[in-house]
């Protein structure tokens, strides 16, 4: 029977392409983001290959998160697979210039969202005595960079969120792992820089970036395992990256 997965950031980059290839093998999708049109535009696209349904909620707002999963119809309110993508870096300043609504988004966001998100789903995994939850950590959840100061953190929160789920629903039999990339080409530092795309498009520049496909692929492997195997914390970067914010722009 197909299963059914929830994926939180779906209308771009990483959870966007993770959609298109679990529609490809049949998942029951529940596509989450802000922007309705793209909600609508990949709905249409993935429901030749699989049901799909589509909840418009901010991760930041718990209400609107509690309501949006509480309106799903019954086919798909036992989510089997959650990835916990919806997430991004807002700046990229010295600590003593940062921003303290960039800091507020990206706790808010990348932090206390997935929370957000993840304990209604926790519940219904557990009733059902099974689920997969798959946390998109990062590099930067590893390891802290020049002016990454805050989006560090939140990574790093992430890695250890990721941690103590693992260790809480470990009686429960449910799955739970990380997947931390390095640089993915997606509209991230369009966000990040607030939409200054000649600067955004440089981070990309003389090296060739992970794609979003590269990431679903990983996602793919990681919820078709066993059940009994469980991929706990993985890291994965461009060959071009030694480490957190370190490319080899020359390779
Ligand atoms: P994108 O900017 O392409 O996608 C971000 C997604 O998150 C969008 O679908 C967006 O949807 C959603 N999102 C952002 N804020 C909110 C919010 N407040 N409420 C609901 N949804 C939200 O970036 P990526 O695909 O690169 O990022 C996905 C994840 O991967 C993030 O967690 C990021 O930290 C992580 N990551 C990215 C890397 C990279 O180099 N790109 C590397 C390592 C990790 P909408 O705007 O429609 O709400
Ligand atoms: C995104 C990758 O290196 O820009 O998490 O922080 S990086």
């Amino acid at each position: 029977m197909s299963k059914i997965a929830l994926i939180t950031g779906a209308t771009s980059g990483i959870g966007l392409a993770t959609s298109r290839r679990f529609a490809k093998e049949n998942f029951k999708l529940i596509l989450c983001g802000r922007r309705q049109e793209r909600l609508d535009q990949l709905a249409s696209e993935l429901s030749s290959h699989t049901e799909v349904t589509t909840l418009n909620f901010d991760v930041r707002d718990q209400k609107a998160v509690n309501e949006a999963l509480d309106s799903l119809p019954l086919e798909f309110k036992n989510i089997q697979i959650l990835v916990n993508n919806a997430g991004n870096a807002h700046g990229l300043d010295f600590i003593q210039n940062g921003s303290s609504a960039d800091w507020d988004a990206m706790l808010d966001i990348n932090v206390k969202g997935l929370l957000y998100v993840s304990q209604p789903i926790i519940q219904t995994m557990i009733e059902n005595k099974e689920g997969h939850i798959i946390n998109i950590g990062s590099t930067a959840g590893k390891e802290v960079y020049p002016k990454g100061n805050v989006y560090c953190a939140s990574k790093h929160a992430v890695d250890a969120i990721n941690q103590g789920m693992r260790m809480d629903l470990n009686e429960h039999g449910i799955r739970v792992g990380a997947i931390n990339p390095g640089m993915v080409e997606t509209e991230f530092s369009k966000v990040r820089f607030k939409g200054d795309d000649d600067r955004a498009e440089q981070v990309y520049k003389g090296y060739k970036a992970l794609q979003p496909e590269d990431i679903a692929d990983i996602i793919h492997f990681t919820v078709t395992r066993p059940y009994h195997v469980n991929i706990a914390d993985l890291v994965v970067m461009p060959t071009a990256q030694a480490s957190s914010g370190m490319i080899n722009k020359s390779s």
